[in-house]
C-alpha cells in the first residue's frame, strides 16, 4: 500500500507511534510518505521505503500567524495525486484529520474521477480530553471524527472519553501504542554509561516527558525527595517543557539538587532506561502512556496513577504501582518497597519486559494493516 502520514514531529508519544509505525511499515514493504511541518523526531537517517514532504506555511505581513492546516491541506492533496496514496494516515483529530479531509475535497474538486485516498485517524489524547473538550475546538474535532474513514484510539479509556464527548457516528477502533522490543531492551553493558552521568552505586529514578502540567512533575519531585532521604539515589529527568523551571527551583529550594539532572530533549532513551531502576510516571490523565510502556520493556518497574490507560497495560503490583492522583506519600511508599527489596525487583522487572513484548511493534502494526486494508476494500 501507499500511505501517507502526517504527525506531530515534536518531542512526544503521538510523533513516536506515527514515527515507529510508518519505520515498520516500511519494512514491511509498504511505501510511506511522510507528510509534516518538520522531520519527525525519531524519523533518523533514509530508509528504504521511506519518503518525506516538509510543508512550508506562507509567512505574509497581512496574516498575523501563517495558516499551517492549509498549507497541510494542499501538500497532501499534491502529494496524493501524485504518489497516488491509498490511506492518509492522520494522528490527532486536528489538525491533521481535518486538513486531510480537506485535501481531499481539493481533489474531488479539481477532477472528479480522480482516485481518492481513505482517511484513517489515530486519536491519541489531547486532542480528545483537552482540546476537543474546550468549546472551540469541540465541533471541529468531532467534524475531523465523523469525516474519517476509520477512526482507532490508543486505549479504551480514550475510545470511552471520544464516545462520551463527541457521540461519532462510526465505531472507535482500539489499537494500543506498541515498543519495538528488538530496540527497546536493557542493554547488558551500562558502565560507561553510569560513568557518563556519573552514577555511582546509587539507585535511579527516571521520568520522561514534556514537563506539560498534566505529567505533574511536582508530584514526581516530592515523590523523589521521600525516597532520597532513605536510600541513596539519583533522579534522571528526561525532556523539557513549560514546567523545567519551576522543578529546577524546587530542587534547589529543597535541597535535592545535587541528586536530580536535568538531562533535556534525549531522542535515544534506551541507554538512560537501561541504568533506571524504577519510572515515576503520576500523570493526571495519560490515555496510554507509551514512556512507560518504554521503560517496561528495558526491564524498568513503573510508578503510575491509577487512571486514565495505565490500568490496561500495568498491573498493579507485578509491574510497578498504581497509585490514586497526587498521593506522593503512596508513591514513595510503594518505590521504596521495590527499591529495597531486590528480589522483587528482579521479579518485577522480569514481569515488565514479558508484558512489553505483548505490545511488539510486529503485532500492532499488523492491526494498522487490517485496518487499512478494510478501509480501501469498504470503498
Ligand atoms: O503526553 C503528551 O503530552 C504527548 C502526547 C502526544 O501527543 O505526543 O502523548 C499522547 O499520545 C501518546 C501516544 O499515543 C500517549 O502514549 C500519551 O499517553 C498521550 N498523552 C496524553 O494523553 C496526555
Amino acid at each position: 500500500m501507499k500511505i501517507g502520514i502526517s504527525c506531530h514531529h515534536t518531542y512526544g508519544g503521538s510523533g513516536a507511534v506515527a514515527t515507529e509505525l510508518g519505520k515498520a511499515l516500511a519494512d514491511r514493504g509498504h511505501i510511506v510518505h511522510f507528510i509534516n511541518r518538520s522531520a519527525p523526531f525519531r524519523l533518523g537517517t533514509f530508509s528504504k521505503n521511506i519518503f518525506y514532504h516538509e510543508v512550508e506555511a506562507v509567512h505574509y505581513p497581512v496574516f498575523e500567524c501563517p495558516f499551517y492546516s492549509l498549507a497541510l491541506a494542499t501538500k497532501i492533496a499534491e502529494v496524493a495525486t501524485y504518489e497516488k496514496l491509498d490511506v492518509v494516515h492522520a494522528h490527532y483529530a486536528i489538525p491533521h484529520a481535518l486538513s486531510a479531509m480537506l485535501a481531499r475535497q481539493m481533489l474531488e474538486e479539481s477532477c472528479s474521477d480522480a482516485r481518492c485516498f481513505r482517511l484513517a485517524t489515530t486519536l491519541h489524547g489531547t486532542d480528545i480530553t483537552v482540546v476537543g473538550a474546550d468549546s472551540s475546538m469541540h465541533g471541529a474535532v468531532r467534524l475531523a471524527i465523523n469525516k474519517s474513514d476509520g477512526v482507532t484510539a490508543v486505549s479504551e479509556f480514550l475510545k470511552k472519553e471520544t464516545v462520551r464527548l463527541f457521540d461519532p457516528r462510526g465505531e472507535v477502533e482500539v489499537i494500543p501504542n506498541f515498543v519495538d522490543t528488538e530496540l527497546f531492551y536493557r542493554l547488558p553493558h551500562t558502565r560507561e554509561i553510569r560513568e557518563q552521568l556519573e552514577l555511582d552505586s546509587e539507585k535511579v529514578c527516571i521520568h520522561i516527558s514534556n514537563f506539560r502540567p498534566v505529567k505533574r512533575i511536582r508530584d514526581v519531585l516530592k515523590t523523589f525527595y521521600t525516597i532520597v532521604q532513605r536510600v541513596s539515589a539519583t533522579l534522571l529527568l528526561v525532556g523539557d517543557g513549560p514546567e523545567r523551571s519551576e522543578a529546577e527551583v524546587w530542587v534547589r529550594e529543597n535541597g535535592i539538587a545535587e541528586h536530580v539532572r536535568f538531562l533535556g530533549k534525549i531522542d535515544d532513551i534506551v541507554p538512560l532506561l537501561s541504568v533506571s531502576d524504577l519510572m515515576l510516571m503520576p500523570s493526571g490523565g495519560e490515555s496510554f502512556g507509551l514512556a512507560a510502556l518504554e521503560a517496561m520493556a528495558c526491564g524498568v518497574p513503573v510508578i503510575v496513577t491509577n487512571m486514565g490507560g495505565f490500568p490496561e497495560f500495568i498491573g498493579n503490583g507485578k509491574h510497578g504501582f498504581l497509585v490514586e492522583l497526587g498521593n506522593v506519600g503512596r508513591m514513595s511508599e510503594k518505590a521504596l518497597e521495590l527499591l529495597s527489596d531486590e528480589k522483587k525487583w528482579e521479579t518485577f522487572s522480569k514481569n515488565c519486559v514479558e508484558q512489553a513484548h505483548k505490545y511488539h511493534v510486529f503485532r500492532l502494526v499488523e492491526q494498522y494493516e487490517v485496518f487499512y486494508t478494510r478501509l480501501v476494500e469498504e470503498e
